[in-house]
């Protein structure tokens, strides 16, 4: 047997003198000369491997001495409880078994002793991994996922996957990467957006998608990807207030069972984590003009939209106001929305529609859909598209379609804001921008 503990799961009070078998990376080895002690790293944590010299085989104290850091070992003795040995105990091995040794030197520090560059770290991801701070991070994105399905399933929310090769775009704004299907054109997919409203039609009623959306965007900012990882939700017969509700319960049930399930690994963060007030704040776009007018030399006029600056002048004055980082801003000029936004009925200009802010970022936006097959393909041919290449979509419109609304939320950002990364590539695993391409 490779291993039977993580080393999470030895403590000094009920395994002193029982046999374990861990298995992990060579930390560190330090070699005293009459004794030597070998630590062991594995997902969970690290465990101190002692040799006294006199009392070890000369064999398994040589092969210890020699072991070369990051191999991978397998090692089996027993417990015994010390004060001086990280976490109360030491291993006193009967057997080290060297499963596969590592080159060096290593292409990173894994101690955290030397700090290496962002690009470094991505280059050499496999290592970087091995850090606790980073393992962390990801089994909180693990937490945050599960709990998003969990909390979902539980208000009815059916789990879908929708193509990401398609034919059309559907966020003015950014790009489209297009690809060679076989002889025709096509696109990855930039949102679910369509296929989600598909379902409403097909009496789905609640559909929920996590998956991956492509975006060329061109510029090269801490908080955008190329690839990213998105949160949809789509459900039928309710407005765009219903289902800012339920984005708000999401959020505020996530950040709670990652603060009760994930405590380890956010100290490893030292990260205090505070659950967001609800109801978040809602701000109306007009109000959010006004703001951004009266705080800054900018002039913006009704119809602009809030650039990044924008953005962080509202956001200071919600937080200072408020001490809350989790806003929305509703009530969307109808142009500055995607066709699928619904105008509201007594003043069409503006749209049952919103951004989930946080600070400084957007993190979500979403809206009550046009579920009326005419104005929406009014809607598609006034934003300078051609309708004709949408009829896979209109047609569901046309048949019985329900009231319906949802959102979407980036997966990262959401992570970036919950954790405080400066970066957004710090919660990717393989962050895929302009320059970056592989691994
Ligand atoms: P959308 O999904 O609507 O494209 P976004 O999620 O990219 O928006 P933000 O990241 O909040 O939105 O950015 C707000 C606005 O600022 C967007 O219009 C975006 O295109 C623009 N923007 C973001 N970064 C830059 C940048 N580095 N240079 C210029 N404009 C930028
Ligand atoms: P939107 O275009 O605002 O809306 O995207 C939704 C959310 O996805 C995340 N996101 C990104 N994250 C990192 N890098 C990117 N390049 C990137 N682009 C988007 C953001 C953003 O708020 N169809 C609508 C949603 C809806 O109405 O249901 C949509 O795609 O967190």
């Amino acid at each position: 047997e490779l291993r039977t503990h993580y080393t999470d799961q030895i403590n000094p009070d009920n395994f002193e003198g029982k046999t374990v078998t861990i298995a992990g990376w060579v930390y560190e080895v330090r070699d005293l000369g009459g004794i030597c002690f070998v630590v062991v790293r594995d997902r969970e944590g690290k465990a101190q491997v002692t040799l006294v010299k006199k009392k070890t085989d000369v064999e398994l104290f040589n092969a210890a001495r020699r072991l070369v850091r990051e191999s991978v070992v397998s090692v089996t003795g027993n417990v015994k409880a010390s004060d001086k040995a990280p976490n109360g105990f030491e291993i006193i091995p009967s057997r080290i078994n060297l499963l596969n040794e590592a080159d060096s030197p290593l292409p990173m520090d894994t101690t955290g002793k030397v700090e290496a560059e962002l690009d470094t770290r991505l280059d050499s991801r496999f290592i970087d991994l091995r850090k606790p701070g980073t393992n962390a991070i990801f089994r909180i994105r693990h937490e945050v996922l599960k709990n998003v399905r969990k909390y979902l399933s539980e208000i009815n929310f059916i789990e879908t996957s929708t193509p990401k090769v398609v034919a059309t775009a559907t966020e003015g704004g950014t790009s489209l990467f297009p690809i060679t299907y076989f002889t025709t054109e096509a696109f990855l997919n930039q949102s679910p957006q369509l296929f989600k409203q598909i379902l409403m039609s097909g009496g789905m009623d609640r559909v929920f998608e996590i998956g991956p959306i492509f975006r060329a965007e061109e510029h090269d900012t801490r908080r955008h990807l190329n690839e990213a990882t998105s949160i949809d939700i789509e459900s039928s017969f309710c407005d765009h207030f219903d289902v800012m509700e339920i984005l708000e319960n999401m959020i505020s049930n996530v950040y709670s069972s990652v603060k009760q399930n994930s405590q380890k690994q956010l100290d490893e963060l030292g990260i205090d984590l505070e659950i967001p007030e609800k109801p978040f704040l809602k701000l109306k776009y007009e109000e959010a003009i006004d703001i951004v007018n009266q705080n800054s030399e900018e002039d913006l006029v009704w119809g602009d939209d809030l650039g990044t600056s924008a953005e962080h002048i509202v956001g200071n004055d919600v937080f200072e106001r408020t001490g809350q980082s989790h806003y929305f801003i509703i009530d969307w000029p109808t142009e500055i929305k995607p066709f699928y936004a619904m105008p509201y009925e007594n003043n069409p200009e503006i749209s049952k529609s919103f951004d989930l802010m946080h600070r400084t970022m957007e993190l979500a936006s979403g809206a009550q859909r046009i579920h009326h097959h005419t104005i929406l393909r009014e809607r598609i041919e006034s934003q300078g598209l051609n309708s004709d290449s949408f009829d896979f979509y209109l047609d569901a419109f046309r048949f019985g379609m329900p009231p319906h609304a949802g959102w979407g939320i980036g997966c990262e950002r959401l992570l970036m804001t919950m954790l405080g990364a400066e970066n957004i590539r710090d919660v990717v695993l393989f962050p895929r921008d302009r320059r970056r391409l592989s691994p």
